[in-house]
């Protein structure tokens, strides 16, 4: 298939494996324009600058999926003067126009009047859900392993699609932090030869409720309080736990949500999946059922729940950075997608699991996850509100050989996302945006609307009609046309029920919990202690020990414990489980490209281990960080990228301290409320004592390097401890330190209590 321009761009860029020689020269990503400018005002008129290497634009596609021929950014602005909307050149933007230097100002300013107005409608209503997110643009290429169950053409061997994935909290509105327990939304807009799918879900394989119906309670009942409007983007509430121990179909993805799923590490770090289970039809017409799901190559890796709290404080777009650095370093992240399959048969159960629950997952260990295709995420969009805000995803994009089954969630959804995006986008033409444009030739028969942006010919767009010629003509099964399986139904009479299939809400919460290991059975103690204790009615925290009793009397005890309340029995005998080791993230090692490793020195420090510990974390793929008390560089080739004042524990993936590091001349608490940890008289900085602290209750790798064991002793961390390590050879600390790394913390080092 022929893509030029941005198409192309995207597909070519496809890296399996990004290659030191591939990855571009970032030393330190976040570069906020394309140019680095003067310290004078600029005065010479020059054109818009082209956009970053990093950025891409949605393909230059006419609304109607013609290719255009026009370059990638062609939508982007031109000329080298300021001009109105019209394109007619201003002189004066900073001063209305009046009568006399002291006004009045004159209506006749339709330069003011452009400039007002237009700002005055610059925003459009945040999403209802999922306001919060970040994007990149990608490419997809299929194994052609899903053949055998789907005739989906882009999943096809070898072929590549471009796609733009869009991430997101649920709960937060649209300037909410990044870091707080939610779930998060993945959702992926393929631009195939066969028009646009959208696989539209979730880093937690389950779904709060059953029935689309209940949508508006569960968000109503998680979002701020409707009176004070608090708290933000959170489930610590008593709203929120008042619905979900009263619905207790919401029990399992509520345990997922107070696990250590519910704060990732970066949105490189997350599993994907469709949760609904989903129908393909191959070649031949046979169809299966399948659920997808999303694997990234970095591994799954969370937070820990002090530090996400830091970070919405001191980085509340750490996600949204983290994403943005690292294609921008070309540490390109991957995922590949996966199906499980079962057969479609009339019951759509699989060993016992009703495969239309979406609160039930199908263990991998029953049903594999066969890898279909890759995903890589290789251009940053190059303007936020025109993608990432504009994009409308929607479970009924759906392409020849995907189809939906009768989950009522899903159902709900297929009526729902349509009717979002015309309020939220203005009007029935969204699908003409630049991102929303399907690479594929439209020939519908939808017509005017707000915004239309398509030039229609013809006379008859009915059908059937003769004076054009009869067109457009309807397409068969070997034309590409899309045709719903005829399911067969069985014989029903119209009720509001749920098939007694649907009944347990508690079985797979108890799986979940015995397949999760030690330290994160901690964590989801942890959390819901925490989640509780914010909630002020007592009765909703006794009800909420009455659901945790169905899962596991262990769990109960422990939250009940930390609220100093009893613990209540279960309504009936715990079921034995075999766990699923799937289920547990903290096993293995994984890549550790593009970990961020903070190296504390000052001007004292033996500055040649200091470069030694830069170049080999270089080589290792890490991005080094030198955090040093002032701005001032250690020397000529040692620029310095953080400040001991400005800087956090949260920002670093490990530490290297290059001693003695003696208390700096703004450590004191007047200037730095930071300061004060270790008291008068210290013998290291306070920040830093803070930082390693910090580092080591949160299971990061620490490196000392000799002369710096008093900042260890400052941060009353324990020099023998797990994952703290001392030596004089560069090399050695920086390769112990990432094979720490390659499995993410070292939880050794703070055994758990419950087992
Ligand atoms: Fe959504 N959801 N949802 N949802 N959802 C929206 O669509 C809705 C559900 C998901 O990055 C809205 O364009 C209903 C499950 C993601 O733009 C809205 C129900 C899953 C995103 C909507 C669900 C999701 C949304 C808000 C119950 C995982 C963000 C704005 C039947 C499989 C997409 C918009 C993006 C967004 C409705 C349940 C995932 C209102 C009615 C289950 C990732 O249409």
């Amino acid at each position: 298939m022929d893509k030029p321009n941005a198409v192309q761009k995207i597909v070519d860029a496809v890296v399996e494996t990004v290659t030191d020689d591939a990855r571009p020269e970032v030393e330190v990503p976040g570069k906020p324009g394309g140019r680095t400018p003067e310290l004078a005002e600029p005065t010479e008129p020059t054109g818009p600058l082209d956009p970053k290497p990093d950025q891409e634009a949605p393909a230059p596609v006419t609304a109607t999926g013609r290719e255009t021929g026009a370059a990638a950014h062609a939508r982007a602005q031109n000329g080298a003067f300021l001009t109105t909307a019209q394109g007619t050149r201003v002189a004066d933007s900073d001063h209305s126009l009046k009568a006399g230097p002291r006004g009045p100002v004159l209506l006749q300013d339709h330069h003011l009047r452009e400039k007002i107005t237009h700002f005055d409608h610059e925003r459009i209503p945040e999403r209802v859900v999922h306001a919060r997110g970040a994007a990149a643009h990608g490419v997809f290429r299929g194994y052609g392993t899903a053949g055998e169950v789907t005739r989906a053409a882009f999943l096809a061997d070898g072929v590549q699609t471009p796609v733009f994935v869009r991430f997101s909290t649920v709960l937060g509105s649209r300037g909410s932090a990044d870091t707080v327990r939610d779930t998060r939304g993945f959702a992926t807009k393929f631009y195939t030869t066969e028009g646009v799918f959208d696989l539209v879900g979730n880093n937690i394989p389950v779904f709060f409720i059953q029935d689309a119906i209940k949508f508006p309670d569960v968000i109503h009942a998680g979002k701020p309080h409707p009176d004070r409007e608090i708290p933000q983007a959170q489930s610590a509430h008593d709203t929120f736990w008042d619905f979900v121990s009263l619905h207790t179909e919401a029990t399992h993805h509520t345990i997922w949500n107070m696990s250590d799923r519910g704060i990732p590490r970066s949105l490189r770090m997350m599993e994907g999946f469709g949760i609904h289970t989903f129908r393909l039809v191959n070649a031949e017409g046979a169809s299966s059922l399948v659920k997808f799901h999303w694997k990234p190559e970095a591994g799954v890796h969370s937070l820990v729940w002090e530090e996400a709290q830091l970070i919405n404080g001191t980085d509340p777009d750490f996600h949204r950075r983290d994403l943005a650095d690292a294609i921008e370093a070309g540490n390109f992240p991957q995922w590949e997608l996966g199906v499980q399959v079962f057969p479609d048969t009339p019951e759509q159960t699989f060993q016992g699991i009703d495969l239309l629950d979406p609160t039930k997952i199908v263990p991998e260990e029953l049903a594999p996850v066969r890898p279909i295709g890759l995903l890589t995420l290789n251009a940053n969009p190059t303007n936020y509100f025109a993608e990432t805000e504009q994009v409308a995803f929607h479970p009924g994009h759906l392409v020849p050989g995907i189809d939906v089954t009768d989950d009522p969630l899903l159902a709900g959804r297929l009526f729902s996302y349509l009717d979002t995006q015309i309020t939220r986008l203005g009007g029935p033409n969204f699908a003409q945006i630049p991102v929303n444009r399907t690479h594929a030739p439209v020939n519908d028969m939808l017509r005017d609307g707000f915004h239309q942006d398509a030039v229609h010919t013809g006379a008859a767009p009915y059908r059937p009609n003769s004076l054009d010629g009869g067109c457009p003509f309807l397409a068969g099964a070997g034309d590409h046309a899309y045709i719903e399986f005829p399911t067969p139904l069985p014989p029903a009479a119209k009720v509001r029920e749920a098939p007694a299939s649907f009944d347990d809400h508690f079985g797979q919460a108890r799986l979940f919990w015995l397949s999760l290991s030690p330290v994160e059975r901690e964590h989801v103690i942890a959390a819901y202690t925490f989640e509780l204790s914010k909630v002020y009615e007592q009765v909703i925290r006794e009800r909420v020990l009455t659901v945790l009793a169905e899962i596991d009397p262990v769990l109960c005890a422990e939250v009940a414990n930390g609220l100093g309340l009893p613990a209540p029995q279960p309504s009936r005998p715990l079921p034995d489980m075999a766990p699923s080791p799937a289920l547990s993230q903290v096993a293995g090692t994984w890549p550790t490209t593009g970990r961020v490793l903070g190296i504390v020195a000052d001007a004292t420090s033996d500055l040649d281990a200091v470069r030694q510990v830069r170049d080999s974390a270089r080589q290792a793929g890490l991005l080094p960080l030198l955090i040093a008390p002032t701005g001032a560089p250690l020397a000529e080739d040692l620029p310095v990228q953080r400040t001991f004042a400005a800087t956090r524990s949260v920002e670093y993936d490990a530490l290297v301290i290059a001693g003695p590091l003696l208390p700096a001349a703004d450590d004191h608490g007047a200037r730095d409320a930071k300061s004060g940890v270790t008291g008068p008289g210290a013998q290291v900085d306070s920040r830093v004592a803070l930082l390693a602290g910090e580092a080591y209750r949160h299971a990061k790798p620490i490196a000392v390097l000799p002369g710096a064991e008093a900042v260890l002793a400052a941060a009353t961390a324990d020099p023998a401890a797990p994952g703290v390590i001392a030596g004089d050879d560069a090399g050695e600390l920086v390769a112990a330190l990432t094979e720490l790394l390659a499995s993410h913390r070292v939880w050794d080092r703070f055994p758990p209590a419950v087992s």
